[in-house]
């Protein structure tokens, strides 16, 4: 299920653009518009899922999928060294888009200069 008025259910039916690095039937990752690394994507779920405190014990293979999906994606876009993984949840998470998102951030950092 999508919400109409969903900042990434939105991206997610193509309606609003975003530089693509993988998609498929449930899962699609995209780069952040305001990169805080050199590497820095997102994985959303295609489905509207709020948080990642509002995911189902059903959605759990799904969460697994998006995890595993987090080294592969991250190695294709460039960061071979190493990568961090932030899942913001709720306000206090410091989330503002409330529609789960994986962060991956990579690339050469400033403690490896
Ligand atoms: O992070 C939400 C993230 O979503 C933040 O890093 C910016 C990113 N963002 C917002 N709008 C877009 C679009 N249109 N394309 C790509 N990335 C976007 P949070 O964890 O909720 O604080």
């Amino acid at each position: 299920m999508q919400l109409d008025d969903c900042l990434f259910c939105r991206i997610a039916r193509g309606e609003i653009p975003a530089a693509k690095v993988y998609e498929d039937d449930e899962v699609l990752a995209f780069k952040d518009i305001h990169p805080k690394a050199p590497v820095h994507f997102l994985i959303i779920p295609k489905k509207h899922i709020q948080s990642l405190a509002h995911a189902e014990p059903e959605d759990n293979a799904l969460l697994g999928k998006m995890l595993g999906l987090t080294r592969k994606l991250a190695m294709q876009e460039g960061a071979v060294n190493g990568f961090r993984v932030i899942i913001n949840t709720g306000r206090d998470g410091g989330q503002e888009v409330d529609h789960l998102h994986i962060h991956v951030l990579g690339g050469p950092q400033p403690w490896t200069k």
